[in-house]
């Protein structure tokens, strides 16, 4: 049954839960779950309980027994009549749950033998009758009986005997925190004294074997602890901090109120096992969830059309704390990066929406881009606008006046406007608008006099044909011709839709550093020539820009070729600049010499108006590297040795960035060198970054056999370094044979794929080749579809994430579209479809 939930809709719920007793009696098929909710009437209304998938023994209200006939099981309902009902009163329901036939991974479940559960958004409901709802908060008192050895939920601990233990959590929470484990777990335990003094018991919980690799989960633990203590005078406020890393998970990790639950990969690692990247990962979400304590628990959102509350801002939490622990540049280019390449792109397609939706069919379709990373920018851009001191007071009246509510967007918004006096009417259309504004500059220059006219522009998007002007906070600086910076960033502020600004008293002519630090999620288009973005990327002093300049000058050079213009002969110039000057800044500089993605390209080309060609863009890219690699040969070889890291591994940012150096040049080197370094790369590296890498240059230069064998050898028992296994083969691999490889590496009986890590790993894998998923035969989005009709009746929740792989199909031309209009229309009209996918393909097909 299809609904659509609207924001208009939502109404408070009639009653106040007081008080949420649960006892668990574990088996893997049959599981009792008994309940005792308090209720105290707050409104008239019947009382209106969710429930999905229970077999319902018995139901009562102060013991006396309700007919089940009250159970409306196809709207996954129970309602009992106000007339039944006392002011206040306690609910008790007796429900058996089957976790092991469990495979959409959402309620209880088990996962390799350990119970465990998930329950946001709307998990809880396939536990036990509870208005599952985010507005309805409780303290929770939890009883597990299980015969394994550690048995967890939220809160603190209160007894713990063989095969029984009890939690209770004294912070009122709604259900989606909600979190038990049951398992065979070994810890690796801690602690952390708050600022006043309170002793916190830590522990990391993971498989026996695991211990070594959760060493560093628990130092980024100790790390978020202190962090939002000095960044955000936040406190934590219980006595254990449990995190648990289990191998089938849906998403990344899960923010249960003292029980964090997390997919392994973002706790387990070691120099052997895990990259550079997953070391930083780790850390951020680490840091993200432990955030969620206090934007997301403390204070939760009113209903799920404010999940951009608590997600927007602990992704610019997050982002904040992993800048402080490493390179707040490199942090900032990465984020944009993912930014232009998860939410640009969601947001120029048919799945585009605002960080503020509302509307919904399924709501675990809303866990987007564009409510996570656009969340986090627009609260970037409030911070820009009301200043350093500004935002520091608003959120000091956000924790003190919404401690313990369930609040939306608009509570925020005024928090703002009450700490500092602004009026936000407008900015607000960050939230309710849809779609990334394009901002064109141009400019005039008169007598020492320089005028900026911008204008922007938001194009239509689904449902949302009118798009008022946005506030847009724009930081630029001056750049002289010989390199000086003539006008510090300065921040101006864009209301309308046209506006000028004029800097008079120049000498000479600047060339504008535009939009420094990315200081709003816009598209920029601008008339500046191959020399001045050269110049900015010789002198900006601004990080961001200066790297966006010659990541521009890159993309004017991909696209000219792959549409058969010019050779980007300026490109390969400034390189050579960059190359002399690598050592100093070889974060910097790996972060230029990795060219625009394939997918960047296709979407800058179709944002041009043009038809994006994937063979074109993959041989134009392949084209310019080789032409870079020859051009720099002796410099790229020199800077590669040079990168070499002696001594044992560390997972800092000074060791991440000359290995990504290094591995930038290995990259374009082993264009040439038919993979001659990269070989020996592989067979010498102590760590997993370096070993990953060399592999990736081995498979696309198909000189990969002997050391895909040698990996799986070394590596077999290991899953989460086996999905690496699986996804670089179909990532890597020349687009011609990619599909072909990942059938072959598709068949049982390794891929696992029920597991979620390793069905994106490889299907993922594959969707990430953009000339391979975009074959012009179609066998790319047929392979991908095949998967996905496979995967569906397991675990909606995957398959639909998956379908956004889709988003882009109508810029590609006709003969494409019609193959992916085909595939998709097959997926669409399978009998017994989830809710979560249909809502996904009816979109993309709109
Ligand atoms: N709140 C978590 C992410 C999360 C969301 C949904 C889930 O199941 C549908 C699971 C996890 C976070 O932001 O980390
Ligand atoms: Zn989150």
């Amino acid at each position: 049954m299809t609904v659509t939930q609207y924001l208009a809709d939502w109404r408070p719920y009639p009653f106040e839960v007081t008080q949420t007793r649960l006892e668990f009696d574990l088996a893997p098929r049959t599981t009792r779950v008994r309940s005792q909710i308090g209720f105290r009437r707050k409104d008239t209304g019947d009382l209106v309980l969710d429930g999905a998938g229970l077999k319902t023994l018995s139901l009562a209200i102060d013991g006396r027994s309700l007919d089940l006939g009250l159970i409306r099981a196809d709207q996954e309902k129970l309602v009992i009549p106000a007339a039944d009902l006392p002011e206040s009163f306690t609910f008790e329901a007796e429900v058996e749950i089957d976790p092991e036939a469990n495979t959409a991974l959402e309620g209880l479940y088990l996962s390799g033998g350990i119970f465990c559960t998930q329950c946001e958004a709307e998990g809880f409901r396939h536990i036990t009758w509870y208005p599952d709802r985010p507005d309805v908060m409780a303290p929770f008192h939890v009883t597990i009986r299980s015969d394994k050895p550690v048995l967890l939920s939220n809160g603190n601990p209160m007894s713990n005997t063989t095969k029984e233990a009890v939690w209770h959590d004294p912070w009122p929470k709604p259900a989606y925190l909600f979190a038990l484990v049951a398992g065979d777990l070994v810890a690796i335990s801690d602690s952390f004294t708050t600022m006043s003094g309170r002793k916190v018991a830590l522990n990391v919980w993971v498989r026996p074997g695991d211990q070594d690799r959760a060493g560093y989960a628990m130092e980024s633990l100790i790390r978020s602890m202190k962090w939002d203590e000095e960044a955000y005078g936040r406190e934590y406020d219980l006595d254990v901090f449990n995190i648990v890393a289990v191998d089938d998970f849906n998403m990344g990790a899960m923010e249960n109120k003292g029980l964090n639950i997390f997919n392994s990969k973002l706790v387990l690692a070691s120099a052997e096992t895990a990259t550079d990247g997953d070391y930083e990962r780790i850390e951020g979400v680490i840091g993200h969830e432990y955030f969620h304590n206090w934007t997301g628990n403390r204070i939760t959102c009113r209903d799920w059309f404010q999940l951009c509350l608590k997600e927007g801002l602990t992704v610019f939490r997050d982002q904040q704390f992993t800048s402080d622990m490493r390179s707040a540049a490199v942090k900032r280019i990465h984020d944009v990066q993912t930014l232009r390449a998860r939410q640009f792109r969601e947001d120029a397609g048919p799945l585009a929406h605002p960080p503020c939706p509302d509307h919904y069919q399924e709501i675990n379709n809303f866990y987007t881009a564009t409510v996570y990373e656009k969340g986090a920018e627009v609260i970037g851009m409030l911070k820009r606008l009301v200043g350093e001191a500004g935002y520091r007071k608003a959120l000091d009246l956000y924790f003190d006046r919404h401690d313990g509510q369930a609040c939306t967007i608009e509570d925020w918004i005024t928090v703002f406007e009450d700490a500092t006096g602004r009026d936000l009417t407008r900015f607000k259309r960050w939230y309710t608008d849809a779609g990334t504004p394009r901002l064109s500059l141009s400019e005039e220059w008169r007598d020492g006099t320089l005028t900026l006219n911008f204008r922007q522009e938001t194009v239509p998007t689904p449902g949302q044909p009118d798009k008022p002007p946005r506030v847009i906070p724009i930081a630029l600086g001056l750049i002289g011709p010989n390199g000086d910076e003539v006008l510090p960033t300065t921040m101006l502020e864009m209301t309308w839709a046209e506006q000028s600004f004029r800097f008079d008293g120049l000498g000479a002519r600047p060339v504008v550093s535009l939009l420094r630090g990315f200081s709003a999620p816009v598209t920029v288009s601008r008339e500046i020539t191959a020399d001045e973005q050269a110049l900015l990327l010789a002198h900006d002093t601004d990080p961001y820009a200066r790297w966006q300049a010659g990541h521009d000058l890159a993309l004017d050079a991909l696209i000219a070729r792959a549409t058969g213009v010019t050779d980007g002969a300026e490109f390969r110039h400034a390189i050579g600049g960059l190359l002399a000057d690598a050592e100093s800044d070889p974060a910097f500089a790996a972060l230029c010499l990795w060219l625009p993605g394939e997918e960047e390209i296709a979407t800058t080309i179709a944002t041009r108006g043009l038809t994006p060609d994937p063979d074109a863009i993959h041989a134009a890219r392949e084209a310019l590297a080789r032409d870079i690699a020859s051009a720099h040969e002796q410099a790229l070889a020199r800077l590669y040795d040079a990168m070499d890291n002696p001594g044992p591994y560390r997972p800092d940012a000074e060791g991440g960035a000359r290995r990504s150096l290094r591995l930038a040049c290995l990259g374009l080197l082993s264009r040439i060198d038919a993979g001659k370094r990269a070989g020996t790369l592989f067979g010498a590296a102590s760590n997993m970054t370096e070993r990953q890498g060399a592999l990736e240059c081995l498979i696309a230069t198909g000189k990969d056999g002997d050391a895909l064998v040698a990996f799986a050898q070394e590596f077999g028992s290991n899953r989460l370094v086996m999905d690496k296994w699986f996804m670089v083969q179909p990532l890597r691999t020349a687009p011609g044979l990619a599909v072909a490889r990942a059938r072959e590496l598709a068949a049982p009986p390794d891929f696992d794929w029920k597991n979620p890590n390793r069905f994106r790993a490889l299907i993922g894998g594959l969707t990430g080749n953009h000339a391979a998923f975009h074959a012009a035969d179609g066998s790319g989005y047929g392979f991908v579809v095949d998967w996905l009709m496979r995967l569906d009746p397991v675990n909606p929740q995957t398959t639909a994430r998956m379908c956004s792989a889709f988003e882009t199909w109508t810029r590609y031309d006709a003969g494409r579209q019609a193959h992916a209009r085909a595939a998709l229309s097959r997926l669409a009209a399978m009998p017994g479809l989830s809710r979560n996918t249909a809502e996904m393909v009816t979109r993309i097909l709109a």
